[in-house]
């Protein structure tokens, strides 16, 4: 829950805020009409306040006296206006406030809530500025410290390429392209070698008015350009527009990778991950396991209680897995069928298997339900992927016709026998 400072007078504006915020209930707003009331209200509780919105006309305060003193907090500030003016606009953005948002219709109280959701998300977000010129280093991050990105600065190109391979987990970088020594043009080219754009957005930065620059660089893997001088809206802007690209591409790559029920990878990112373990398994000698699970009855579940009860019971299938073999590869292959690929010997998987079988019982997934269980088979080996989930599927039909809540080790007329818990 965020705090968020509301310094409104307007009871029409009011009315539309009150009803906007209770649509928001992970934001809490607190009413202030007067610039003296506000005032009060921050200097008993601004640490416990996230961010604010004002207005610039109050009966106390005519002239955005408001702004200068909620900034004094280092309150992240978004200003409704009902009239726009382009000087006073200017004026504020410099100041540090994060925007400033005409008053006309829904849309610029939509504007106003997604910035500050967008605020949330930014605190997490580290952004790199390699800039020679400390002037432009500086304005770049008081602009971008107003919207509350964490940010962190290099002199120039060799500097960034340091902090950033110390530090991985930089989500931009922004560069100026005429630095001393290595150029923002040449860092973007080595930078891309390794990372993609899903690993570290980058924005290209330079003085240079010719459009060449700009094809290059974007050529060679920015993600966009921003020409000096800059206004700090446009700054803001494109590092906003590029990062919500990336939350796009990422939330696209996820979506294509895990299941949506169970939360677990997909059959087509189990092949995949499954793919790069087997190889470093090849490279070490290290042989693996690999088991097939499937829920046993289960059309019955469906038959006799209903689909969501059938989805209850995979949900809860599959949380038991995940917090059994944090470590493994698990992935649903299809309806209530699972899978897993572990560094584990066979006969230590199946044994953690049959663990499992205990919890498994106890899931609820429908009233007066009989309890839950699977049948399992494991193969260990050096085979391909394919070869693997074919013995352990093998393996896994055994343990269906010897009755159903096993798991099998061996196929018949081999060694061991079954493992029955
Ligand atoms: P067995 O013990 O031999 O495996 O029998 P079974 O009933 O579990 O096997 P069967 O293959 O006959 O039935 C699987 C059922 O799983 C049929 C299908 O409708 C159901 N199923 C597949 N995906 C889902 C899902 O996402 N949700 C639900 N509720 N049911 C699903
Ligand atoms: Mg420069
Ligand atoms: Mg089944
Ligand atoms: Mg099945």
């Amino acid at each position: 829950m965020r705090n968020i400072l509301v310094v409104e007078d307007s009871p029409l504006v009011l009315k539309i805020l009150e009803k906007m915020f209770h649509q928001q209930p992970d934001l809490q707003p607190l009413f202030c009409a007067t610039m003296a009331e506000a005032q009060l209200m921050l200097e008993t509780s601004a640490e416990l306040l996230f961010a604010a919105i004002i207005d610039l006309n109050l009966p106390d305060a005519p002239n955005g006296e408001i702004v200068d003193v909620v900034l004094h907090y280092q309150l992240p500030c978004i200003v409704l206006t009902g009239s726009y003016d382009e000087q006073r606009r200017e004026e504020m953005l410099l100041k540090g406030v994060v925007d400033y948002v005409q008053k006309e219709n829904q849309y610029s109280f939509d504007y106003a809530f997604r910035l500050l959701h967008r605020l949330e998300r930014n605190r997490s977000i580290k952004i790199l500025v390699a800039e020679d010129s400390p002037a432009t280093r500086h304005l770049i991050r008081n602009v971008l410290r107003s919207h509350l990105y964490q940010i962190h600065e290099a002199e120039d190109g060799e500097q960034a390429l340091r902090i950033l391979r110390e530090q991985p987990d930089f989500d931009l970088l922004i560069t100026d392209h005429s630095m001393p020594g290595l150029s923002g043009f040449e860092l973007t080219k080595l930078l891309r070698q390794k990372l993609k754009r899903h690993d570290l957005c980058i924005i290209g930065l330079s003085a240079d008015s010719k459009g060449s620059l700009t094809a290059q660089f974007i050529k060679h893997g920015a993600d966009d350009f921003l020409r000096k001088p800059f206004c700090p809206e446009e700054l803001t802007c494109r590092v906003t527009s590029t990062l919500e690209r990336r939350e796009m591409l990422q939330a696209l790559q996820r979506s294509a990778q895990i299941d949506s029920l169970t939360n677990l990878y997909n059959r087509r990112a189990f092949y995949e991950q499954a793919g790069h373990l087997l190889q470093a398994a090849e490279r070490t000698q290290r042989p693996v396991s690999v088991a097939m699970l499937d829920l046993d009855l289960f059309k019955r579940i469906n038959d006799n209680y209903g689909h969501a009860s059938g989805d209850a019971a995979l949900i809860g299938f599959a949380g038991l897995l995940q917090a059994a073999f944090g470590q493994t590869l698990i992935g649903r292959l299809g309806g209530e069928e699972f899978a897993l690929l572990s560094p584990l010997p066979a006969q230590q998987l199946s044994a953690q298997l049959d663990q499992l079988r205990q919890q498994c019982a106890g899931v609820q997934y429908a009233h007066n339900a009989p309890p839950l269980s699977f049948s399992a088979g494991v193969y260990q080996g050096r085979e391909d992927l394919s070869h693997l989930l074919h013995q352990a599927d093998l393996r896994l039909y055994q343990a269906k016709q010897q009755g159903r809540g096993r798991c099998c080790l061996e196929l018949d007329g081999q060694a061991a026998a079954p493992t029955i818990a």
